[in-house]
This record gives C-alpha cells, structure tokens and sequence, in this order.
C-alpha cells in the first residue's frame, strides 16, 4: 500500500474530514479512468505520525461510490428529481436568484457555507454573496462548530487561532487539561500527542461521560472530572477560586501580561469548592487537588518541566454560556502564566477539515477576508479595493447560522438557500423547524456529492468534486497552512464549486473577477488578507506544495523557511504580546447567568449529544461506508444501568427519546460511563433518529452558538415491533 519511490502517480495530500488533516498518500490505481481502485494510505506528517483513524483510512471508498452524483438534478413535476444539463440548471439558478432578488430584495437570497471547504471556496463563497447577490445573507455551519471559542479567544487575546502553538508542542507537556473534547473518537491520531502527559500522569479529562478520552486518564496517567452536562462554567469559576485563594497564580506575568484581575478576582470570592461541588457534582477535593496541580505543574514548566496546556472541546462550547465557559477556561491558563510564553498555553481544538480557514475568508455574516469585521471602514476599503468595487457595494452584516435557517420563508427570512458542505436537515438545532423553513422556499439549492438529506429537499442539486479530484488550501487546527491535491480525474459530469461560482457569476453580471482556478483565488485572498488579522500574504503556493510548514499570520515580511520540517510564518502566537493594542490580554469576568437552554425537572434527564469514532458529522458520506455503516449502523441511547433499570428500559429495547419538540427513537445501550442523570446520542443519523429534533435552538448571546449539548428530555420503553 505505501508509496513506492518510483511510483510518480503517488500524491501526498491529506484526509478530507477533520482538522486534524492527517498526512494521506493517494494512489490512484490502474483503472481506465485513472481513478480505481484508490490506494490510499497514512502519510508521515506532524500531526498524525503515518496513523490514520478509520474515517480516514476509508475515504477513498467515497470517490466511485455506486450513489456518487453525477448529473445536476432539478426537481420534477411528480415531485421526484429529473436530471438536467449544465447550462440550463445554471441558467435556472441564476434566472430564479435575479427574479427573487428583484421581487423581495438582495437579502431573499441567502447562503450557507461550511468548515469543510477549501480556504478558496469559503473566499469565494464569501465574495460571490456580497458581489454577485448583493446579499447580507451568509453563513455557515462553523457558527455550530467554532463560534463561541472564536469569540472567547478574540476577547481574550484578540485574536482566534485555535492551537496558537504546533500540536507537536503536546509533546513535552507535563500536564495536560482537556474540557469537554473526547479526541480518543474525534481524532484518534491526536492521542498520540497525549503520550507524554500521560507519562506524567498528567491528564485531566472533564466531561459528563467516562468517554474513551477520559479513560485514558485511568492508571495512574490522570484523572477525570464528571460535572452535571453545562456547569463547566461553575467548575473553572471553583479552580480559579482555589488558585487565587491559595496564591498559586503568576503574580508576574499578570503584572506585565494581563488586565482585569481586580474584576476576576471579586467574581470568583464567591465560588469556593464546596459551593462547586454543589453544582456541578464534582468533589471539593478534587476541585482543590486540580488547581494545585496545574499550579505546580505550571511553576515546574517556568524552570524546564514540561509544558502545561488548557484544550476545549465542543464539550463545554456548545451551550447558551459557551462562550463565557471557555473564557473561564482561558482566565485558568492566564491565572497560572502560560498563554504566549514556551511553558503551554491554551487551545480550543478545531473540528471540520478546515474549520480554521474556514472562519478566516468571509463566509461569516459578520466578517470579510483576513477576519476583517464587515463593519469596519477600513476593513471594507480595503477589501473592495482588491474586489474591484466600490465599499458601498458591500452589504453590511447578516445574520447568524440558526436565525437564518429558522426564519427561511417567513416574512423576514430568505426565499430561496444555497447550501455548500453541509446538511443541515440533521445538523442543525431543533431541526425540524429548519426542514419546514427549507419545505417553504421558493427556490432551494444544494451543492453536494451526495444526496443527502438537505439535497433530498433541494429544487436543484449540483453535483460538485470530492477531496482527492480537487486543488486548493486547507488551514488546520495548528493554523498551519496546507494544500489540498488532485490526485484524480474527477468523474464526468461533476463540477468544482469554483467553476460553478465563476459561472453563476458571469450569468448574473456581476461586478469582481471569479477564477475558475484554484490558484488564481488563493492569488487573490493573499491580497484581500494582506494586513488582516489572518495574514497570508506571505504564504507562497509553491513553498506549501513543497511541503513548507507555514503558520498564519504571514505577511510578506516573514521569510519562509524551506528547509523540510522547519517552520515559520508564526507558529507560536503571542510570544512577543497579545493582539490587543497594549500587549495584553484580558481576563473578564464571567458569571453563570440565567441559562437561556432547557431547564431540567423532576424526572427529565439532561440529553448530551455528540460523536461515534465511525461516523462524521450529519453522515452524508460515513453512512455511505460499507464497513463504518457496519460497525455503527444506527444510533444509540447511552444510559446508565441504575437509570435504565428506572424506566424500565433493558440493553438493546427501542426507547422514545422525547421533548417539546421531538421525538427520537433509539435502542439502549447501557454503560455506566455516563451519568445517572444524564443521556447520550449521536447526532450521525436521519429521520426518527435525528437527535436534532431534541436539542434546543436556544443561542449564546455572544457568539449565536446553539446549545446542541445540553436539552432536557424524558425516556419511555417501547416494544420491539419496528
Ligand atoms: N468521529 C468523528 N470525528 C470528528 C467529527 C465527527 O463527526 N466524527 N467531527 C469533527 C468536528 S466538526 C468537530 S467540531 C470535532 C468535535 O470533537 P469533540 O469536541 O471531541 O466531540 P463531541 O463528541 O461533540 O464532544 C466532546 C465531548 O464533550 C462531552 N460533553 C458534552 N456535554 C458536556 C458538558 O456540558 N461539559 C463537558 N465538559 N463535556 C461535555 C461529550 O460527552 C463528548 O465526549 O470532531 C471532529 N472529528
Ligand atoms: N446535536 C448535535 N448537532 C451538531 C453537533 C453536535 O455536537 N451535536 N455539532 C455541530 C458541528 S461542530 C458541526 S461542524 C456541524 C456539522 O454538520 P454539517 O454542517 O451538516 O456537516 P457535514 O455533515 O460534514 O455536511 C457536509 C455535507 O457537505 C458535503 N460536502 C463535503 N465536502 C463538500 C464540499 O467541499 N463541497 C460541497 N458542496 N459539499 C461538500 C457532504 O457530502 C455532506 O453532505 O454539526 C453541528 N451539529
Ligand atoms: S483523525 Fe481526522 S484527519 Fe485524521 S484520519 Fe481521522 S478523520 Fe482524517
Ligand atoms: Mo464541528
């Protein structure tokens, strides 16, 4: 399966899925076409070593698959899909987005874009919205994903970069405190970078679940904290507590690094560990035993120990507090002097393929290329300079991912949706609402290589490249820079999005150049992000294909090394000072308000949602896979024994998972990983066993993250008739 060194078909590119980016080498094998059977396998690279997970080491399964779309589709008078030709479905899109956009104005037509596009989509994305709909109408599913940490470290340290440090800095770490990220499953590869801490026995796992994570903490390597589901806020209000009760802080560094310990200080006198204990279920003691050991870990760091790093999941995010959570988080690793020095730091580990980029190029409805604010004039003046059009052309901010899939059809909401890299039929909170937003548009359109279920409901689905048939740039969790290879042909009949933006735009006259070219784009978003936060004008395309590994911000001025494994642009951020515009970094107090979610009574339980090692996401594509669907075929209630055993509930019986506003129907799998009074559901899987009829679209008032971890439900026996 590994490259042979005269096999020149070889090429080295990376897994489609997470942000991890694992390292893959593709071979595209002897068929006719050039495209089967794909040989596919784990490449030596930073983050994954040669090791794949087995989403991973299965992707290649995707590329002939028997359901792969071939053909656009559009929508039949006997309600089933017909296909169509290029030129008439892209004439029909842009025929029926001009008439939208004249009866009810540019804001009828929205957009929906993803974490999982290539640095050049999501651009190009961004700009054909602004340009060529003239709408205030995008985003994206990273609003579900990244959003709260976004805004948590762009208070804190004025700017977002999920890892501001290498991953391989994981390495030496004495201490590591992960909250509310279950890696063994999200990212297998990761684990790897936990080996030392481990060692150490250094691992600290908070989460409601003895997840596969937390068990890693067993034998000595660690210990696992389980808090009542969203009360992480409350337990780091407890550790900062401790460390300032107890003076274990660095006085030093937050004399010369940080503002705001006065205000800090006052809003955690009140929580000491007993009173946390009370809330969030966990331990006085342990409470006390943590924050001391951070504390001695962290000091030992200061003179050659090894590392002590702070990482935030989807765990303690994804709730109506997520972005005062992780802020509480970050005021730990700021109270015990680690963010910006060589002794650890905090991250917030990054979800979709390129979730990182994918939050950077404008395809928020607040932001323009460079995480430039669409508010600033500047910002604006600069953009449209490189866009060729007046600022004025540029709509101002749209609206967030939930409101603007809740409100489709509605008098105030879009009549007509392009989606790109996402299915939010099963992905979005409180999703029923969402299919009868996408049942009342006029005009619904999805781009995907799949029908997934979003594209069951489309009035017209293009059908678009996969990984390994397309060119481009991906920025991993690290913020390094990556390029995406064509290894393959893609199949007949299938497009690129850029091709298809760049066509979409010629039909509707729109001002701006749009390059069918993938280079061409990236060309263009250097320029467009040259003085922007997220600076690449100094990532050269030629320097990534030779395997250079460049972290943004990298203006012009950075030299880029091109000695293999040497890194520059700016793998360690804030060493020299955080991005605000004295240096320093802000700790704010934060205070567990009223929660916006469910509130739980007497006998409801808490539903925690989340993911399978086998499955990805909404599961368009890992369903599609013989051997995953295998091993995970349908969704499951995670219960514990005692709670079970309470409703009457045996291993394996059909449970009707319920609330206001759903129903879910799973089988019980009983595992005292989990807490009595709390729950657990996949979100990978469709129709009755959606686990987003259950969660609540309630947001965070900060970042509009929905509270996907966090509903409260009741359980009720079924028999076993299907
Ligand atoms: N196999 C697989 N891997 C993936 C993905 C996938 O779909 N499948 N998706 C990718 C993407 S986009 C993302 S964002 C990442 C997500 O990666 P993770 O953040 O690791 O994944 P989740 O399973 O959503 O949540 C992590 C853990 O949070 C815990 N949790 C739930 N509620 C709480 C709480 O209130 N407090 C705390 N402390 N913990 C809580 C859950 O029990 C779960 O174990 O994974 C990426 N990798
Ligand atoms: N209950 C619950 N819900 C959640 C979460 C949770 O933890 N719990 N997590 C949330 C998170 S973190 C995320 S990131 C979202 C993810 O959920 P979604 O936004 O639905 O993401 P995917 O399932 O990855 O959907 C990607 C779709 O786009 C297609 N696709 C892949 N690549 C491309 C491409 O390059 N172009 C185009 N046009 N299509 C492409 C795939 O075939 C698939 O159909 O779910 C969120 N929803
Ligand atoms: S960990 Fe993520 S990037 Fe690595 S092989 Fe698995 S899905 Fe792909
Ligand atoms: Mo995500």
């Amino acid at each position: 399966m590994a490259a042979s060194a005269v096999d020149t078909r070889t090429t080295p590119t990376h897994c489609p899925y997470c942000a991890l980016q694992c390292g893959i080498s593709l071979d595209p094998g002897p068929g006719a076409e050039a495209r089967e059977p794909v040989l596919l396998a784990g490449r030596d690279f930073e983050t994954n070593g040669g090791a794949l997970c087995r989403k991973g080491y299965s992707a290649g399964n995707l590329l002939n698959h028997p359901e792969r779309l071939r053909t656009p589709l559009r929508r039949a008078a006997d309600g089933g899909f017909e296909p169509v030709g290029w030129d008439e479905a892209l004439d029909v899109l842009a025929q029926r987005a001009a008439d939208i956009r004249r009866e009810h104005g540019a804001d009828a037509v929205a957009v929906f874009g993803a974490g999982g596009l290539t640095n050049e989509k999501a651009y190009q994305l961004g700009k054909f919205a602004r340009l060529a709909l003239g709408t205030a109408r995008i985003d994206y599913n990273g609003r579900f994903c990244m959003s709260s940490a976004a805004a948590a470290g762009n208070r804190a340290f004025g700017l977002d970069r999920g890892l501001p440090f290498p991953l391989a800095d994981l390495d030496a770490a004495s201490m590591i405190l992960m909250l509310g990220s279950n890696v063994a499953e999200t990212m297998p590869p990761f684990v790897r970078h936990l080996e030392h801490a481990r060692a150490c026995g250094g691992l600290i796992v908070v989460d409601p679940r003895r997840s596969p994570t937390a068990e890693l903490c067993a034998d000595g390597s660690g210990w696992h904290l389980q808090p009542t589901p969203g009360t992480d806020l409350q337990l780091l209000l407890g550790l900062a507590h401790v460390l300032l009760a107890e003076n274990l802080v660095d006085d030093q560094y937050l004399a010369n690094r940080t503002n705001g310990l006065p205000g800090l200080r006052a809003s955690v006198a009140g929580w000491w560990p007993e009173r946390v204990a009370a809330t969030t279920g966990v331990p006085a003691t342990e409470i006390r035993r943590t924050a001391r050991a951070l504390a001695a870990a962290a000091a030992a760091a200061k003179t050659g120990g090894g590392g002590v790093f702070i990482l935030t999941g989807r765990g303690v995010e994804q709730h109506t507090n997520g972005t005062d959570t992780t802020t509480a988080a970050i005021n730990i690793a700021l109270l015990l002097g680690l963010p910006g020095t060589l002794g650890g730091g905090f991250g917030t580990i990054t979800g979709q393929g390129n979730g990182q980029g994918g939050r950077e190029h404008g395809q928020k409805a607040d932001q323009l290329p460079g995480y430039r604010k669409i508010t600033d004039p500047a910002d604006r003046a600069h953009v449209a300079k490189v866009w060729g059009v007046d600022p004025e052309t540029i709509p101002g901010p749209g609206i967030p991912a939930t409101e603007l899939l809740h409100t489709l059809g509605t008098e105030s909401g879009a009549r007509m949706l392009m989606v790109h890299g996402s299915n939010p039929v099963l992905s979005s909170p409180d999703a029923s609402k969402v299919l009868a937003g996408l049942r009342r548009l006029d005009f619904l359109v999805v781009c995907d290589f799949f029908l997934s279920e979003t594209a069951a409901e489309a009035d017209l689905v293009l059908p678009v490249l996969q990984w390994a048939e397309e060119e481009g740039t991906m920025t991993n969790l690290e913020g390094r820079v990556l390029r995406r290879r064509k290894a393959l042909e893609a199949p007949t009949g299938t497009r690129g999005e850029l091709w298809i933006l760049a066509e979409l735009a010629r039909r509707l006259e729109s001002p701006g150049t749009f390059s069918a070219d993938a280079r061409e784009v990236f060309e263009e978003l250097r320029l467009a992000s040259a003085g922007g936060l997220a600076d690449y004008s100094g990532v050269d395309w030629d320097d990534l294909d030779a395997g250079a590994a460049v972290y943004w911000p990298c203006s012009a001025e950075h030299a880029v090394s091109r000695v293999p494994g040497q890194r520059s642009g700016t793998p360690r951020l804030f060493l020299d000072g955080f991005a605000h515009p004295d240096a320093r970094a802000r700790l704010i107090a934060v205070f567990p308000g009223a929660s916006g979610g469910d509130l739980h009574s007497a006998g409801r339980l808490a539903l925690v949602t989340g993911r399978l090692l086998e499955h990805y996401q909404s599961g368009t594509q890992t369903r599609r896979v013989a051997e995953l669907a295998g091993a995970a075929p349908e969704t499951r209630l995670e219960i514990h024994p005692a709670t079970a055993l309470a409703h009457g509930i045996a291993e394996g019986q059909r449970v009707a998972v319920r609330n206001g506003r759903g129903e879910v129907v799973a089988r019980a799998r009983l595992t005292t990983a989990v807490r009595l009074d709390t729950v657990f559901l996949p979100f990978h899987f469709a129709g009755k066993q959606n686990a987003n009829l259950l969660t609540d679209s309630a947001v965070d008032p900060i970042s509009a993250m929905p509270a996907f971890k966090n509903a409260s439900v009741s359980l009720h026996a079924l028999g076993d008739e299907s």
